[in-house]
Formats: structure tokens, C-alpha cells, sequence
């Protein structure tokens, strides 16, 4: 078994990491870091547990620590649930010594961190040398995008694959959880739509583009096609939706499109990752789908559902659909573990 920690092991996306790492196969969870009001207490008394599972058993005794490495030794992998402001100034501490996969805003744009979904761009994995190189570090940081984009970015790479992508405008429709909350309290939100997220759309467009870019040996080409995001803020506990609307160079079938992306696998077939879902997008056919309620939870929340899959009939080569990705789970903790089970496999 491989000694993993969790920095930030008290918030929502903490939990989730604890939640999805509980019965690990390959991982077992030997520390813990929070902020310094909870270090020194046992994790069942420092969180307020959010999920709708209980505390794992095996993790309800162990001593929250603070988030330094001194204090985290014997741990070969952090998983970084850090605030990105935080992560700027610990995860490259961390790094020094050991591998940080985090799911922080912080370092995803540093041009010698990988940004990495496992099923679209591997190979940006090669940046980790240069990084250790300029850095002078043991360990190395990578990054997993933001929740939205990661989603997106799923559904665009069969596609990006197979056509000339001329345009994307996406508009999001994002679950309280994304901003860290409980659903019930913040569910203030009922009745209402809050129609500005801080900062997402030029992630959504600017980490999309990176993540379908192409390595040169030295630094990530961004894709050269035209990405809109706008980002709303909705009544929904968790799960993200997205509308998307694309604009191809020629045009297209959508029997091919669908076939493209519900056949699309994204890893070679010899590697099997535990947390990996058996298909990175289905398709559903139902007109009242797909909803967060039903969807959400896809292949254990790692899959994102696509539906509402249409020719856009208003301008020429254009498709238009809806998607729905678990936010903390495929757009958060589960995607940084899946770097993690890639690492482990091919690093
Ligand atoms: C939200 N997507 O729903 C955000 C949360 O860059 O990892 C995740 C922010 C990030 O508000």
C-alpha cells in the first residue's frame, strides 16, 4: 500500500477525498492536515461531516495535523484539498519530498505543472521532469482542472479528435457544493440563480484549451479554437450542468458524434485504474435527461452524462447538448486520485 495524506481533510472536498479513499486498493490514508484550530483533535471531532455517507471507521481516529511536512512524514502522496491562496504557499513545501496531486487552482497554469485529465492528455505528464529540473525538487505538484472544465473537456476530446473544432460557447449551471458548501444551509439559494462564479469562466476557458493542447518537448501549445464560457450559480446540491453549443469547420452526422463519444475511452486498454469509469461519457436518449438527481452519480460519479445531443439547426456544422458531471467527485477529489492511480501505474 502506498501512505497517502489529505491537506484540507475537513472541507467538502477533504471529505470527499476521505470518502472515495476509505477502501482503497492501492492507497491507505496515514494523515490528515487541517487548519491550526483543528490540529491536534481526532477527525471525528475537528469536521462537520457534509456527505451523505458516514465517516469511514478507519479514519475517525487519526490525529488531524497541521498542513506542513514536517508533520506529515512517511507519506508518499498528498492529495490537495487546499483553498488556492493556501496551496500556493504549501504545496510547494510538500513537493520538496513528495508527489502532490491537487485539485487547488493555485499552480495549474505554472507552464512546468502538469494539468492533467487522465483520459485526454497523459502525455502532459512529461512535464513532471522539467519541473523537478527547475525546481530542484524530489517530489513534483500536478494539478486536475476545475470541476466544469473537466467535464466539458471529457465530452470535447472524442470530438476535438475526429473534427475541426471552430468555436465553443458553454453556459454553466453550477451546484452549491462547488463553493465548498452543505447543500441544506446554502440552499438560501432556492428561489434563485446567482449569475457571476468568481474566476470560472477564464478557467473554464483558459484550462480547456491547455488540456487539449499539445506538449513540444518543452511547454503545452493550447488548442487553437475559440472557447466561451458564462457561469451560473443554481439551487443544486451537487452536480454540474452545462449547455453546450459547438461549431465545427464541416459538418457532421450526429449518429457520428454520438458513437465518438459514447465509445470513447481515453486510456489504453492495459491500464485498469481503480477510480477510472468504464465510459468517460454516456450517452442518454431521453429528452428530460440528463438531470444532476439522476445522473450525477454516473459509473460512481466519475462518468459525465450527455444529453439533448442535437444538430443546431440556427447556424451551419453546429451541434448543441446538455451535460451533467459529479463536481466533487469526477471534478474534484476523483480526478486528482486518477492522476494519482496514473502516476502509480506508468511514473
Ligand atoms: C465552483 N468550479 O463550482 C468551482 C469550484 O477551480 O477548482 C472549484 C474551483 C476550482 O464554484
Amino acid at each position: 500500500m502506498v501512505n497517502v495524506g489529505i491537506l484540507g481533510a475537513t472541507g467538502m472536498v477533504g471529505q470527499r477525498f476521505i470518502e472515495l479513499l476509505a477502501d482503497h486498493p492501492k492507497f491507505e490514508i496515514t494523515a490528515l492536515t487541517a487548519s491550526a484550530r483543528s490540529a491536534g483533535k481526532r477527525y471525528e471531532d475537528a469536521a462537520t461531516w457534509y456527505l451523505d455517507s458516514s465517516i469511514p471507521e478507519s479514519v475517525k481516529d487519526i490525529t488531524v495535523v497541521d498542513t506542513d511536512p514536517k508533520e506529515t512524514k512517511d507519506v508518499d502522496i498528498v492529495f490537495s484539498a487546499l483553498p488556492a491562496d493556501t496551496a500556493a504557499i504549501v504545496e510547494p513545501k510538500f513537493a520538496k519530498s513528495c508527489i502532490v496531486a491537487s485539485n487547488a487552482s493555485a499552480m495549474r497554469m505554472e507552464p512546468d505543472v502538469p494539468l492533467v485529465i487522465p483520459e485526454v492528455n497523459p502525455e502532459h505528464l512529461d512535464l513532471v521532469e522539467i519541473q523537478q529540473k527547475n525546481r530542484g525538487w524530489d517530489g513534483f505538484i500536478v494539478t486536475n482542472p476545475n470541476c466544469s472544465t473537466i467535464a466539458l473537456t471529457l465530452t470535447l476530446k472524442p470530438l476535438y479528435d475526429q473534427y475541426n473544432i471552430k468555436r465553443v460557447y458553454v453556459s454553466t449551471m453550477q451546484a452549491v457544493s462547488g463553493a465548498g458548501y452543505n447543500g441544506v444551509p446554502s440552499m438560501a439559494i432556492v428561489d434563485n440563480l446567482v449569475p457571476f462564479i468568481g474566476g470560472e469562466e477564464e478557467k473554464m476557458e483558459s484550462e480547456t484549451l491547455h488540456l487539449l493542447g499539445e506538449f513540444d518537448g518543452e511547454s503545452v501549445v493550447p488548442a487553437p479554437f475559440g472557447l466561451s464560457a458564462s457561469c451560473h450559480r443554481v439551487a443544486v446540491v451537487d452536480g454540474h450542468t452545462e449547455a453546450v453549443f459547438i461549431e465545427m469547420e464541416d459538418d457532421l452526422e450526429i449518429e457520428d458524434v454520438k458513437n465518438q463519444m459514447g465509445n470513447f475511452k481515453g486510456l489504453p486498454q492495459k491500464l485498469d485504474l481503480h477510480s477510472a469509469p468504464k465510459n468517460p461519457v454516456v450517452i442518454r436518449e431521453e429528452e428530460n435527461r440528463p438531470q444532476p438527481r439522476m445522473d450525477r452519480n454516473a459509473d460512481n460519479g466519475m462518468a459525465v452524462t450527455v444529453g439533448r445531443l442535437r444538430k443546431d439547426a440556427a447556424f451551419d456544422n453546429s451541434l448543441r447538448y446538455v451535460l451533467v458531471g459529479h463536481n466533487t467527485i469526477r471534478g474534484a477529489a476523483g480526478a486528482s486520485i486518477l492522476n494519482a492511480e496514473l502516476i502509480s501505474e506508468i511514473m
